[in-house]
C-alpha cells in the first residue's frame, strides 16, 4: 500500500468534517454534493474486497428511486450479490473516518480480513444518468487506481446489469458474456424462445407502455428494443427527454401514492369506470410462482417453491398464496438483500417486495436438473421443461432486474392467454395507505418480527395495537426508512377510509412517542 499516494489523493477527495453516513439498505445515499470522499473510499474498499475474494467486484453509482439531487454508491460481491454484512461495517467505518484516521482504518480492515495486498484486484464500475454520477464515478476510479487496482468502467448501466457483469466475469463466461450485448442477447434469446410456445402468438404482438422514471431504464430499453425482432413492442414514457428523474413518476411514486404517474407506468390500467388499478410486486409474485408451480407439476418434479415477501405485502396476497395456491410464504425485513437471502433456502425461491423489486431464484441443482429434463423428457413434459429452462435464462440470476421481470411477465401472460385485467382479478387488494413522519432521530424506532412489531420507543407498539383493534381486517406497522430521513407508516383495513384513518392515527402516535418534529401529521392526503 502506497500510503503517501493514498493520503495525497484522499486530500483531493476530502471528507467534510463531522459528516457521518451509514451503509444502509442499498449502500450510501445522500445529497450528491456530500459524496465525493465516499466514492473515492469505496474505490479503495472495492480493491481490498477484490484482493480478498480474488474476484472481480462491482461498484455502482446510483441513488435509485431517490430524488435527482441525491446520489449513492453500493458494492457488488463476486456472485452478483449485495456486499457481505461484515464489509458493510467496514464501508461505514471507512466512509466516516476523518482524513487523519483514514490510513489506519484502511490498514485495520486489511488486517482483520487478512487481505493479501500483493494479490491483483479488478473492479467494474457502472453509473446511472444523474447529472452528478459521471464525476462521482471518476472519484471511484481514483480510489481504485491509487490502490493499484485495475478497472473497467462500463459507464451508463442499470444496477442489475452491473450485477450481471460481475457474475459473468467471476464465472468464466459460463453464465453469459460480460458485455452489454451479452446481456441483451441472453435475455432476448430466452424471451423469443419462450414466447414461441404461446398458442396465440403469431401476429398478436403484445404492446407495452413503460414508465422509465426519466432514468437509465429508458436508455437501456431503447438499446434492447432491436434485439426483439418480434413478439414485443415497447413504447417508452418518461424517457428522460424532458422530465426530471423520479419526479412524479416511476414505480416508487406510483406505489406509494396509488396513482398514475404524469405519464405511464408498467402494469397499471384504468377500468371501465376510470378507476386506477396498480398491479404491484405481490401480484407479480403470484403470477410467477403459480406459473412455475404449474410447469413443475407438468414435468412431474416435486421441488420446493417458497415465496418471500416483506411486511408491505398486501394481506390479500399472502392469504391467496397460502390458502389458494398452497405455497409457503415467508416474511423478511425490507431490502432486496434480506429477501434474496431467504429465497436461497428453496429449490425455487420467488421473492418480490410490494414496490416491485424482486426475482425468482433457482438453485444450481435445480437448474441442472431442468436442463437435463429438457433434453430427455418426452413431448409435453419436454415442452414444459424447455419453458422452465428459458425462464431460468430470462431471470437475471445475479439480481432482481425490472427488464427481466417484465419479459418473464409478458411471456407468461402470452403463454396463458391472460389479459392484465384477468391477472389483476386473481385476488382483490385490501385498501392500504403509506405515510411518512419526520422525527428528530429515526433510530429511536427499532423493530422485530420482520419489522412488523416496534420494540422501541416504549409504548408505541401498544398504541398501534389499540388503534388496529378499532378497524376490520386491519394491520399497521412502522419502521425507520433505510434510504430517507423519515419513519414510514403502513396501514391496511377493509375500506380505504379506514386504512387512511388508521395510518393517520398511527402517524400521530409516532409523532408523539418517537420525537416528531415540524408540523403534526394532518389528516387527508
Ligand atoms: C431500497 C431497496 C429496496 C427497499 C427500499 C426501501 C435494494 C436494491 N433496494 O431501495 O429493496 O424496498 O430501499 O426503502 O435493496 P426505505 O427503507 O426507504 O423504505
Amino acid at each position: 500500500m502506497d500510503l503517501g499516494a493514498i493520503t495525497k489523493y484522499s486530500a483531493l477527495h476530502a471528507k467534510p468534517n463531522g459528516l457521518i453516513l451509514q451503509y444502509g439498505t442499498a449502500g450510501f445515499r445522500t445529497k450528491a454534493e456530500h459524496l465525493d470522499h465516499v466514492m473515492f473510499r469505496m474505490g479503495l474498499l472495492a480493491v481490498l474486497r477484490s484482493k480478498q475474494t480474488k474476484s472481480t467486484i462491482g461498484v455502482m453509482v446510483t441513488a435509485s428511486h431517490n430524488p435527482e439531487e441525491d446520489n449513492g454508491v453500493k458494492l457488488v460481491d463476486p456472485l452478483g450479490e449485495m456486499l457481505a454484512p461484515s464489509w458493510e461495517e467496514h464501508a461505514t467505518c471507512l466512509a466516516n473516518a476523518e482524513e487523519q484516521d483514514m490510513q489506519r482504518v484502511l490498514i485495520d480492515i486489511s488486517e482483520k480480513e487478512a487481505v493479501n495486498l500483493q494479490q491483483d484486484a479488478f473492479v467494474v464500475i457502472g453509473r446511472d444518468t444523474r447529472p452528478s454520477s459521471e464525476k462521482l464515478s471518476q472519484s471511484v476510479i481514483d480510489g481504485v487506481t491509487v490502490l493499484g487496482g485495475q478497472f473497467h468502467d462500463y459507464g451508463l448501466l442499470t444496477t442489475p446489469q452491473l450485477h450481471y457483469m460481475v457474475y459473468c466475469r467471476n464465472t468464466g463466461g459460463r453464465y453469459g458474456k460480460a458485455t452489454i450485448e451479452g446481456y441483451y442477447q441472453k435475455l432476448s434469446k430466452a424471451f423469443v424462445e419462450l414466447t414461441k410456445q404461446a398458442s396465440c402468438s403469431g401476429d398478436e404482438y403484445r404492446s407495452l407502455k413503460v414508465d422509465c422514471a426519466n432514468g437509465i431504464g429508458a436508455l437501456k430499453l431503447r438499446e434492447m428494443e432491436h434485439y426483439f425482432s418480434q413478439g414485443l413492442s415497447v413504447q417508452l414514457f418518461n424517457d428522460g427527454s424532458k422530465g426530471k428523474l423520479n419526479h412524479l413518476c416511476g414505480a416508487d411514486f406510483v406505489k406509494s401514492h396509488q396513482k398514475p404517474p404524469q405519464d405511464r407506468i408498467v402494469y397499471y390500467y384504468h377500468d371501465a369506470d376510470g378507476h386506477f388499478h396498480l398491479i404491484d410486486g405481490d401480484k407479480i409474485a403470484t403470477l410467477i410462482s403459480s406459473f412455475l408451480k404449474e410447469l413443475l407439476v407438468e414435468i412431474g418434479e416435486s421441488l420446493n417453491i417458497g415465496v418471500v415477501q416483506t411486511a408491505y405485502a398486501n394481506g390479500s396476497s399472502t392469504r391467496y398464496l397460502e390458502e389458494v395456491m398452497k405455497v409457503p410464504v415467508y416474511c423478511t425485513k425490507t431490502g432486496v438483500k434480506h429477501l434474496h437471502h431467504k429465497a436461497q433456502e428453496f429449490d425455487i425461491g420467488v421473492y418480490f417486495e410490494a414496490n416491485g423489486h424482486g426475482t425468482a431464484l433457482f438453485s444450481t441443482a435445480v437448474e441442472m436438473k431442468i436442463k437435463q429434463s429438457a433434453e430427455q423428457l418426452e413431448d409435453k413434459k419436454r415442452k414444459a421443461a424447455k419453458m422452465l429452462e428459458n425462464i431460468i435464462d430470462l431471470f437475471n440470476q445475479a439480481a432482481g432486474d425490472a427488464i427481466s421481470d417484465m419479459l418473464v411477465i409478458e411471456a407468461i401472460l402470452a403463454l396463458k392467454g391472460l389479459t392484465v385485467q384477468q391477472w389483476d382479478a386473481l385476488y382483490t387488494d385490501l385498501p392500504n395507505r403509506q405515510l411518512k413522519v419526520q422525527v428528530a432521530d429515526r433510530r429511536v424506532i427499532s423493530t422485530t418480527d420482520a419489522e412488523r412489531q416496534a420494540v422501541t420507543p416504549p409504548g408505541l407498539q401498544e398504541a398501534i395495537n389499540d388503534l388496529v383493534k378499532k378497524y376490520k381486517l386491519s394491520r399497521a406497522f412502522v419502521r425507520p426508512s433505510g434510504t430517507e430521513d423519515v419513519v414510514r407508516v403502513y396501514a391496511e383495513a377493509d375500506s380505504q377510509e379506514s386504512a387512511d384513518h388508521l395510518a393517520h392515527e398511527v402517524s400521530l402516535a409516532v409523532f408523539q412517542l418517537a420525537g416528531g418534529i415540524g408540523e403534526r401529521p394532518q389528516p387527508g392526503f
